[in-house]
């Protein structure tokens, strides 16, 4: 197979730093096309990998492949996803280094895929030791778990990741994987109650009802087609070519077994799914007054049952709402379209709850023994990917804006720090200009003047805001930013009409147009008091632990929906920051999602919003590895006489000395301040080879004259 993989990889190139003299972006695409004509998926810039989705399987990821890739330099091999991985992993093993690998890149470019490959690669080349597969099995089986009940079809994306996720894969100092950690990010839960044309609900909800026995659909009162269930039918596409939903509920539930989720409790899970199915089913009348009554109470006398929660308590929950103002206790019943709201939120609520237990529950699992005193991690971002759709709204800008922050951090870590670093270090360098996204994500999350700050205060004004009064906020506050573009204004650039209701976002990958109709509720994200009160009172074994009497008595109002986010947007990238990351760059070649179509223009937009080009200059211009003095001279000492054991001068001078005894080539390294870098990765994995082969030789010396011989 060597041979196989170095003849089919002649094609182009596979660094895009050896790409002499054509620097330009059309020679950029061109090799990118090349190679991925050829099914060559993956290629280089320096140590970034780029990922061109094939929309189809290709036979690169098999145990051939892995035992390919296992320990072998990065440079040796074609670009991979498994080199990336074992690279992260050495240096994870070798210098107990935490990593993280940031996978990025618009929605159905890759990402999801890509970060499955990490794992897979990482549970095959661990040890093979009975007690480390149980702990490997639940690492990759929480994925079809999360899959399940956090993905959907969209209209870009027939698997789409819903929700963000970040996972901690833990090692003990061996290197064995020894648990894992996962924290998820802002469900779209919107999706439970509403769909657009094209699109389907969470994949569960289909899974159930094609592969439950009949037994278990009895009991849950569900009929097998999805289209008798508003919920399940709005999107008017209930089933997905190419995906058997009956084969995929039985890989889930056995998952879950492995995540330790017994038959008691997944069927605690299906009873609430199936409460959320009914839910969608009940109709409301407007009766006298203009108050909301129920056509159909007898499909609430089953969700009553289904939840074990007395049905006059929920009947009571669905119409009325019970405003607590100072000692006044005042019931108020709803008119119809404020009941279908409510409803709508209880729907949206359960499953979001449900879904944090299952993380929860996943990561309870996923524990490392307390045995495990010094964990070393390496983490996976997996986040949804930047997207327009034919309507956008509160959902999309957070998706978006999380992206806007992961560019940043791109930008950070790669083009910026990494420019900065070699000024401070005093190397000669030539700047290079890269567009900076910060101004993008100041407009949206800076305090008192972004967009979250205004639409937070617009939901603390009682009674009288409204998503129009926000709108007209943000048009005249922000009216002069670049980067926000109001209806009045209009769109001098392109010319795209902006209606009455929306505003439009020049983000670094395109503008997008959202409409502001339900920003100030999805924001809010308010549950009613008595809904939350016949929720408590249910005997579903779940909810018990989804809804407690203590938000009840809360006084203070919990932070907005976008407010959470982006605190836990902040931690996730102080997270990130104290890692050492590896990128993963993936592309969407066509939107039609169809293998062997190259689309220039799409690819080309992709590649300058990603800022590919301005990597590979700096890249190019720059120093692939760099290690503070004492480090690299600490590992490397062994490898010079004049080193070994005991360093005669300071620091930067024996390392001097030390590249000398090795034969660096002058271009080959720059000496810093007090960092050596190195511009070529094949550089420093010789010098690693070269100490593992010292290493050994010095320990059989120890051990032989420890024997005696
Ligand atoms: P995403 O994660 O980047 O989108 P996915 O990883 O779900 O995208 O990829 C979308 C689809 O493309 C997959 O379901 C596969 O059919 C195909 N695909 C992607 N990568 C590969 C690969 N390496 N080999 C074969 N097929 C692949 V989103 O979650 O929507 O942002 O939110
Ligand atoms: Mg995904």
């Amino acid at each position: 197979m060597e041979k196989d993989l170095h003849v089919r990889d002649r094609v182009g190139v596979q660094d895009f730093v050896l790409l002499e003299n054509h620097t330009s972006e059309e020679d950029f695409i061109e090799n990118l096309q090349k190679r991925s004509k050829e099914e060559l998926i993956y290629t280089y810039i320096g140590s970034v990998l780029v990922s061109v989705n094939p929309y189809k399987n290709l036979p690169i990821y098999g145990s051939d492949y892995v035992e390919k890739y296992r320990n072998v330099n990065f440079y040796e091999l074609p670009p991979h996803v498994f080199a990336l991985t074992d690279t992260a992993l050495r240096s994870l093993r070798g210098e107990l280094i935490n990593q993280c690998i940031l996978i990025s890149g618009e929605s159905g470019a890759g990402k999801t895929e890509a970060s499955k490959k990490v794992l897979q690669f990482i549970a095959a080349t661990t040890r093979k030791k009975a007690s480390l597969e149980t702990v490997k099995d639940k690492l990759l089986q929480s994925n079809p778990v999360l899959e399940a009940f956090g993905n959907a079809k969209t209209n870009r994306n027939d698997n789409s990741s819903r929700f963000g996720k970040y996972m901690d894969v833990e090692f003990d100092f061996t290197g064995d994987p020894t648990g894992g950690h996962i924290i998820n990010y802002l469900l779209e839960k919107s999706r439970v109650v509403f769909q657009a044309k094209g699109e389907r609900n969470f994949h569960i909800f289909y899974q159930l009802l094609a592969g439950a026995d009949d037994d278990l659909l009895e009991k849950l009162f569900l009929k097998r087609d999805p289209d008798l269930y508003v919920y399940l039918k709005q999107g008017e596409s209930s089933r997905l070519s190419g995906v058997d939903d009956a084969q995929n509920f039985k890989i889930v539930r056995g998952a879950l077994h492995v995540m330790e989720i017994g038959d008691e409790e997944q069927e605690a899970l299906f009873h609430l799914l199936s409460v959320i199915i009914h839910l969608g089913n009940v109709e409301y009348a407007s009766g006298e007054g203009g108050r909301a009554s129920i056509s159909n109470p007898a499909l609430v006398s089953t969700i009553a049952k289904l939840l074990g929660c007395p049905e006059d308590k929920l009947v009571k929950a669905l119409l009325n709402r019970t405003i607590e103002a100072r000692d006044d206790v005042v019931v108020s019943p709803m008119g119809r379209d404020e009941a279908v709201k409510a409803r709508d939120a209880l729907s949206k609520s359960v499953y979001e709850r449900m879904f944090n237990w299952l993380v929860q529950r996943l990561n309870r699992s996923l524990q490392s023994g307390a045995e495990v005193k010094k964990k070393i991690v390496l983490g996976i971002l997996d986040i949804y990917g930047f997207e327009i759709f034919q309507s956008n709204s509160f959902e999309q800008l957070c998706i978006n804006y999380c992206n806007e922050k992961l560019q940043q951090l791109f930008i950070e870590l790669t083009l910026k720090s990494e420019q900065d670093e070699y000024r401070r270090e005093g190397i000669a360098w030539e700047p290079v200009a890269y567009f900076d996204n910060k101004i993008i994500c100041d407009l949206i999350e800076e305090k008192h003047k972004g967009i979250i700050s205004i639409m937070d205060e617009e939901c603390l004004v009682p009674g009288e805001a409204n998503d129009k009064t926000f709108l007209n906020k943000m048009d005249k506050l922000l009216s002069e930013h670049p980067h926000y573009v109001s209806h009045a204004k209009g769109d001098t650039k392109t010319k795209k009409t902006i209606e009455r209701e929306e505003f439009r976002l020049v983000h670094y990958a395109g503008e997008v147009t959202y409409n502001v109709n339900g920003f100030l509720e999805k924001n809010s994200d308010l549950l009613y008091r008595d809904l939350k009160e016949a929720m408590i009172s249910s005997s579903n074994r779940i909810t018990k632990d989804m809804f407690t009497g203590s938000e009840l008595s809360r006084k203070k109002r919990p932070d907005t929906a976008a407010s959470q986010f982006k605190t836990s947007l902040a931690q996730l990238v102080d997270i990130l920051v104290s890692k050492e990351p590896s990128y993963i760059r993936c592309i969407k070649p066509n939107d039609v999602q169809k293998p062997g179509l190259f689309e220039k223009a799409i690819v080309t937009h992709q590649v300058k919003y990603l800022g590919l080009m301005e990597n590979l200059r700096v890249r190019r211009a720059g120093f692939a590895y760099r290690r503070p003095y004492e480090g690299f001279l600490n590992r490397y000492k062994s490898l010079c006489p004049e080193t070994w054991p005991h360093p005669k001068g300071d620091a930067k001078s024996s390392v001097q000395t030390l590249v000398n005894h090795l034969k660096y080539g002058k271009d080959d390294y720059r000496m810093g301040l007090t960092k050596i870098f190195i511009r070529l990765p094949k550089t420093l994995f010789e010098t690693e080879d070269a100490f593992q082969k010292r290493k050994n030789e010095l320990a059989s010396k120890i051990q032989a004259k420890y024997k005696g011989i």
